[in-house]
C-alpha cells in the first residue's frame, strides 16, 4: 500500500482537527503509506466545500454512504457526533475500509458493541481517537508507571473541568441534547478520563456515581459554529447532565475518583490526573500538556519533592520528529500523533491502541456509572470480550 486514501465524515471542530493532522503527520513523520486527503463529508454542500478548499480535502460528499461507497477510499474517519457513529463505522466496516472514530465509541453499550463486531468480522483496522494518550508527557507517564518507577498504583484521581456552560443563557446545542450525544459532561469529558485511567492503570471493575443537570432549559440555539452558537427562538430542554462524579475500583486493587463537569467557573479544559504509588506519584494536566510531575520516595530525605519533567526531549515519545528541546508541542500535536499510528498500523497491518474493543470497554463504564446513578448502589462493569 503506498498511501491511504481517506474519507472524513464530519468538518466542525473534529473535522478541523483531524484534517490538520492528515496534513501534518506525513511532513513530520517517516510514513511508508501516507494519508491522501480524497473526500470529506457534510450534510450542507456550500459549507463542505468550503471546509474542503480551505483545509486540502481533493472532493466533496453530502451523503456518507456516497462517500463508503466509493472505490478510491481506504479509510474512513468517524468525526461526527455520537448518535451517527454506529451506522457509518458498521457500514464503513462492511464495505471493507479501516475505521477512525471519535470518542466516545458510541451512545449506548449495544451500538458499541455491534462496531466492535463488524470491524472484527471485516478484517479492517480500527482505532477510536482518545487523543489525550498521545500527548508525549502521558505516554511518558505510561512507561513510567511500567518500568515501576511509582511502584504498585493505589489510588488514580482524576478530575476533567470546563466552564463553557455556566451562563444560563448559553444556548442550547447537540452536545445537551442526549439523542445526539448521548449524555454530557459524562461521556464527553469522563470518557477521556476514563480512558486515560485504563491505559495507565488497568480494568475499571466496579463503580458508583452521581449526575446532575443544574440547568435544565436553555435558549434554543441559532447559527452554530462548533462549541459556540447564537441564541434562536424559545427556549429548548437539557436532556444531559452538566456534572458526573463516580468513583471506581480497578481490577489491579487501585482506587479510583472521577469528576466532569462543564460548569466549573474559570476551568477551561482542565483534565488533570494525579496517581500515587507505593514509591511515588506522577501528576498531569492538560493545560500545562507537555510538564510530567513526579514525585520519587527514593530521593534523599531532605531532597524530596514534586519535579517537574518537561516532556519535549528527543527521548521523550513523539518528540524527535518534532522540535528541538523545550519548543513544546500542544493539542493539535496529539491528534497528528493518533492519525500517524492508525496509518502506521493501517499499512503494517498491525493493531493500533485504544482499539474498537477499548472504545466499547469505556462505554461499559459510562454505562456502569449511569445504572449506579439510577440504582443509587454500586455497579459492576461489564467486560466486553
Ligand atoms: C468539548 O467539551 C470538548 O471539545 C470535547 O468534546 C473534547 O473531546 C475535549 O478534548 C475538549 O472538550
Amino acid at each position: 500500500m503506498a498511501s491511504i486514501n481517506v474519507g472524513l465524515v464530519g468538518y466542525k471542530f473534529m473535522g478541523k482537527a483531524h484534517s490538520n493532522a492528515y496534513m501534518t503527520a506525513p511532513k513530520f513523520f517517516d510514513m511508508p503509506a501516507p494519508p491522501v486527503m480524497k473526500a470529506v463529508c457534510g450534510r450542507d454542500a456550500a459549507a463542505v466545500k468550503e471546509f474542503a478548499d480551505t483545509f486540502g480535502w481533493e472532493s466533496t460528499e453530502t451523503d456518507w454512504r456516497q462517500l463508503i461507497a466509493r472505490n478510491d477510499i481506504d479509510m474512513i474517519d468517524v468525526g461526527s457526533p455520537g448518535d451517527t457513529h454506529a451506522a457509518i463505522a458498521i457500514a464503513a466496516a462492511e464495505a471493507g475500509k479501516h475505521v477512525f472514530c471519535e470518542k466516545p465509541l458510541a451512545n449506548s453499550l449495544a451500538d458499541a458493541k455491534e462496531m466492535l463486531a463488524a470491524v472484527r468480522k471485516a478484517g479492517v483496522r480500527h482505532m477510536v481517537n482518545f487523543n489525550y494518550r498521545r500527548c508525549p508527557a502521558v505516554s511518558l507517564a505510561k512507561q513510567m508507571i511500567e518500568a515501576g518507577e511509582i511502584g504498585e498504583v493505589r489510588q488514580f484521581r482524576a478530575v476533567y473541568l470546563q466552564d463553557w456552560l455556566v451562563d444560563p443563557l448559553f444556548p442550547m446545542n447537540w452536545r445537551m441534547r442526549k439523542e445526539i450525544a448521548g449524555s454530557g459532561a459524562h461521556g464527553d469529558l469522563n470518557a477521556h478520563l476514563i480512558d486515560l485511567a485504563r491505559f495507565l492503570v488497568g480494568e475499571v471493575t466496579d463503580v458508583v456515581g452521581m449526575m446532575k443537570t443544574f440547568i435544565t432549559e436553555r435558549p434554543e440555539e441559532g447559527a452554530s459554529t462548533g462549541l459556540s452558537a447564537t441564541a434562536g427562538e424559545g427556549m429548548g430542554q437539557v436532556t444531559v447532565d452538566d456534572s458526573a462524579l463516580f468513583l471506581a475500583r480497578f481490577a489491579g486493587g487501585a482506587l479510583g475518583s472521577f469528576e466532569a463537569t462543564r460548569l466549573a467557573p474559570g476551568r477551561k479544559n482542565y483534565n488533570r490526573f494525579e496517581i500515587s504509588g507505593s514509591k511515588g506519584s506522577l501528576v498531569w494536566m492538560f493545560e500545562d500538556m507537555n510538564e510530567l510531575q513526579y514525585y520519587s520516595c527514593d530521593d534523599a530525605d531532605g531532597r524530596q519533592g514534586f519535579r517537574k519533567i518537561l516532556a519535549t526531549e528527543g527521548s521523550h515519545p513523539y518528540v524527535a520528529a518534532w522540535w528541538p528541546p523545550g519548543h513544546i508541542l500542544g493539542y493539535e500535536h496529539s491528534f497528528v500523533h493518533a492519525i500517524h499510528d492508525f496509518c502506521q498500523a493501517v499499512s503494517s497491518g498491525d493493531d493500533c491502541r485504544p482499539d474498537f474493543r477499548d472504545g466499547a470497554q469505556c462505554v461499559a463504564v459510562l454505562d456502569a456509572v449511569e445504572k449506579s446513578v439510577e440504582t443509587k448502589a454500586w455497579q459492576s462493569v461489564e467486560t466486553v470480550e
